[in-house]
């Protein structure tokens, strides 16, 4: 089963992730952020990876600690649940429309972290959400879900389109990448043998 549950906790946040990667895109997040929760489903229902969230955080600050710390869990989760690779196909990659917004997600589970971040979301705030924290989030779960991840905002006016494009973009090419490759279901997918 390629399974994986986290929990983790600082004097900031506590955060616990349950996921599934051959799942059916079930989810079920609880992060007292309401904006981020709509996103947390985007990612689960179009990578068709189960999630179950649950984060408290200290929101009397703002709600960097909690979305930041919810990437940290969910990269090591991706990280615990994929194992080997064995059999993956590692790569993955969406253009994704929506509305105004057009996003481009292109992803390797290569364990070697890298972030490129080309997205402008033209207002500060999404309702009482930090529109900053899109950013926040994805270097999270780069950097523990050791992801090279490239998302480019090809173009887009409005800031809730935009955000969601990405996320629907990353869970797309997520759900590429994590899939079975049936003509190389025993191999690591990388020349070194490893990954
Ligand atoms: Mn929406």
């Amino acid at each position: 089963m390629r399974t994986a549950q986290i929990s983790r906790q600082t004097a900031e946040t506590e955060i616990s992730v349950e996921i599934n990667l051959d799942g059916t895109g079930a989810y079920d997040n609880q992060t007292g952020v309401g904006f981020f929760d709509h996103m947390l489903d985007q990612l689960s229902r179009h990578s068709l990876i189960d999630m179950t969230i649950r984060a408290k955080g200290d929101y009397h600050i703002d709600d960097h600690h909690t979305v930041e710390d919810t990437g940290i869990a969910l990269g090591q989760a991706l990280v615990q649940a994929l194992g080997d690779k064995r059999g993956i196909r590692r790569y993955g990659e969406c253009h994704l429309p929506m509305d105004d917004a057009q996003v481009r997600a292109a992803l390797d589970l290569s364990a070697r972290p890298f972030l490129v971040w080309n997205v402008t979301l033209p207002t500060p705030k999404i309702g009482t959400f930090d529109t900053e924290l899109v950013r926040e989030f994805f270097q999270a779960v780069s950097t523990h879900g050791g992801i090279t991840l490239h998302v480019d905002q090809i173009h887009g006016f409005n800031s809730h389109h935009i955000a969601e494009a990405a996320f629907k973009a990353v869970a797309r090419a997520l759900r590429m990448a994590v899939e079975p490759d049936p003509r190389k279901a025993d191999a690591i997918p990388s020349t070194k043998g490893t990954l």
